[in-house]
């Protein structure tokens, strides 16, 4: 989704450059011990692009099954998997006709079984994606709503539209845009109303003010818990609730934000009424409840709860929870994405990013990073590919879990699709002059396996979407090869994450130590430290970082550092005159 307005003034305001305050972690350095997807590392699989089992082109479940020892050897401790569930994928699945079934095209529920069986065997925790804002409108339940069938009357959000007073025609609602472009009403002939879709016309919104939908989507979580999944990724919150009717049924018209000119843009309006309404963070505690339940009664590890919202900060965190109820595990943060794009990278850009979820979130919760998924740039496109090492090991130094979409431990980057092959919906809305601006397409392109026929991602005559021109050496099979790898990076802050006490339980403190230098460090009492330092800039410099933390020791013992750089795993390091390179990132450590 585009970056929301009211998050860009927040940012605005809390924009502090030359803040250069060493923060403490809330949560952190607490000796307890710390529960599974606290320090997780998660693996976002896009099922459609990860691996193709028949050579149809279009990856599938047996495909991810047969590559399950290849997260193994990444050492992640979660897959996510974009949704599978039937789907006559005008958006990809996230459009769902049955939330109780798999998507043919991928496989049988049979196989869903035999992935998870797999992964069991290799210790690897799969999480579903969960859909709840709207159903396709191939779903039986939408049928029965339009035919007004007793029960599902209400399934969705129906209207009868107002009367203009002018011409004496009926027209929506309200002037409520969707999200990807044009009005979110949808007369429907047959019922005589329109309906509400806050995405795609064929993605009708359930009506989470009839207990009927809740219930059945409670039962949704609880029918795939018992299938085994380890918890759920709660896709696109923010429009899950609308605000009440009023006492004539009616909804109000949102304003314009004077932000945009282009009438079709889900920017041209605010999104007071359609976004972020309290409701919706109580049924994420509800949710939560059906997760705690479900393992009280059967056992085993806490289902988790991952939260998707581009929300601004006040809002974000009530969905972790408050002092007596717990909400999500972990709302996702996207300040590496949204902080990120409002200006160029630069280690106070850092900074702000995590200063504002580490400064915001409640007391006692954990933090997570995200540097991207199937809906934005490549990480590599955005930050540009020579700073992807100093990204990745970001991630995984600072506390708490961090999300990898498929392709970033390899520094994959964007494909280049033509206007005849765009196949994304937001694309599509467009037209040829303008689609790329909104297409997903790009950062969707399969993933590359190999420098072999279709990346080794299929062995059929063409793929859903086109490959990524840099297949040939952006590749699984080549990073293995190689001495130095983004890919064989990933690999050691995975292991040295999953092995290192001071990452999963030491305190932080970080700071954008110049404009280019950014510097985190971990510590733990009786362990030692472990030190970050990355040049963002563009020219090498030397840095002194006892200014940033008097207590270091006169050297640091490298432990991990970036594909270009020409220092040793292994050597000491002065600390007082620390060099590093352009786009240089290291990992050091006190012994
Ligand atoms: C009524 O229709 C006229 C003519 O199409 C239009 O200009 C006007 O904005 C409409 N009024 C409302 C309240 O939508
Ligand atoms: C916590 O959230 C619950 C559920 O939304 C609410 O009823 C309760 O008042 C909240 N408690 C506090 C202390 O904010
Ligand atoms: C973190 O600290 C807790 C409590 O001191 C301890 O039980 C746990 O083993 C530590 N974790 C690691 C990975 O050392
Ligand atoms: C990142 C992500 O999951 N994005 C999805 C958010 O929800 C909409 C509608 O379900 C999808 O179109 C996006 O792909
Ligand atoms: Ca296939
Ligand atoms: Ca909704």
């Amino acid at each position: 989704m585009k970056a929301n307005r009211t998050f860009k003034t927040l940012l605005s305001l809390l924009w502090l450059p030359a803040l250069a305050l060493a923060c403490q972690d809330k949560a952190a350095s607490k000796p307890a011990s710390k529960e599974w997807w606290q320090t997780a590392q998660f693996y976002q699989i896009y099922p459609r692009s990860f691996k193709d089992s028949n050579g149809d082109g279009i990856g599938d479940l047996n495909g991810i099954t047969s590559e399950l020892e290849y997260l193994k050897d990444l050492g992640v401790t979660a897959a996510w998997l974009s949704p599978i569930f039937k789907s006559p994928m005008v958006d990809f699945g996230y459009d769902i006709s049955d939330f109780y079934d798999i998507q043919p095209e991928y496989g049988t529920l049979d196989d869903f079984r035999a992935l998870i069986k797999r992964a069991n065997e290799l210790g690897i925790k799969i999480i579903l994606d969960f859909v709840p804002n709207h159903s396709s409108d191939e779903n039986v339940w939408f049928k029965k709503s339009v035919a007004r069938e007793r029960g599902y009357e209400d399934y969705y959000v129906w209207h009868d539209g107002r009367l203009n007073s002018s011409t004496g025609k009926r027209e929506p609602p309200t002037n409520w845009n969707q999200y990807f472009r044009g009005t979110a009403w949808q007369w429907n002939e047959q019922r005589g109303q329109y309906y509400l879709h806050q995405f795609a016309v064929q993605q009708p919104d359930l009506n989470y003010r009839n207990p009927a939908v809740v219930e059945q989507m409670k039962r949704v979580l609880r029918y795939w818990l018992k299938e085994g999944v380890a918890g759920f990724r709660c896709d696109a919150l923010p429009p899950l609730f609308e605000v009440q009717r009023d006492a004539q049924g009616q909804y109000p018209d949102e304003e314009l934000t004077n932000a945009i000119e282009d009438v079709e843009d889900r920017a041209y309006l605010t999104t007071k009424y359609i976004e972020n309404q309290p409701e919706t963070v109580d049924m994420v505690y509800q949710w939560r409840q059906v997760l705690d339940d479900h393992q009280r009664i059967f056992g085993g590890d806490a289902g988790v709860l991952l939260i998707e919202t581009y929300s601004p900060a006040w809002f974000t965190m009530q969905f972790y929870g408050n002092s007596s109820v717990n909400g999500a595990h972990l709302p996702f943060n996207f300040n590496f994405i949204t902080v990120m794009e409002q200006g160029p990278l630069s280690a106070s850009n850092v900074q702000l990013a995590i200063d504002l979820w580490l400064q915001n979130m409640p007391a006692g919760r954990t933090a997570n990073w995200v540097l991207g998924n199937h809906d934005k740039r490549r990480a590599a496109s955005r930050y540009g590919v020579e700073h992807i090492d100093a990204m990745n090991m970001l991630v995984m130094v600072l506390p708490g879990a961090s999300v990898t979409y498929q392709g970033e431990e390899l520094g994959m980057t964007d494909g280049w699709i033509s206007w005849e092959d765009t196949v994304d919906p937001w694309g599509c809305n467009s037209d040829a002059q303008n689609y790329e601006h909104y297409t997903r397409d790009p950062e969707r392109t399969p993933f590359h396996w190999s420098s072999g026929k279709n990346a080794g991602f299929s062995t059929g005559e063409r793929t859903w979407l086109p490959l990524a021109a840099d297949y040939e050496t952006i590749n699984v099979a080549s990073e293995e090869a190689a001495t130095h790898s983004h890919l064989k990076i990933y690999k050691s802050l995975v292991a040295l994450r999953r092995s290192s006490t001071i990452l999963q339980n030491g305190s932080v403190k970080y700071r954008a130590h110049t404009e280019e230098v950014f510097v985190v460090k971990r510590t733990l009492a009786g362990a030692g430290s472990i030190v970050y330092a990355a040049n963002f800039g563009a020219a090498k410099v030397s840095v002194d970082l006892r200014e940033f933390d008097k207590t270091l020791p006169s050297t640091l013992k490298l432990l991990i550092r970036s594909v270009g750089a020409s220092k040793t795993e292994g050597q000491s390091y002065s600390v007082s005159h620390l060099e590093l390179d352009a786009g240089e990132a290291l990992l050091l450590a006190t012994n």
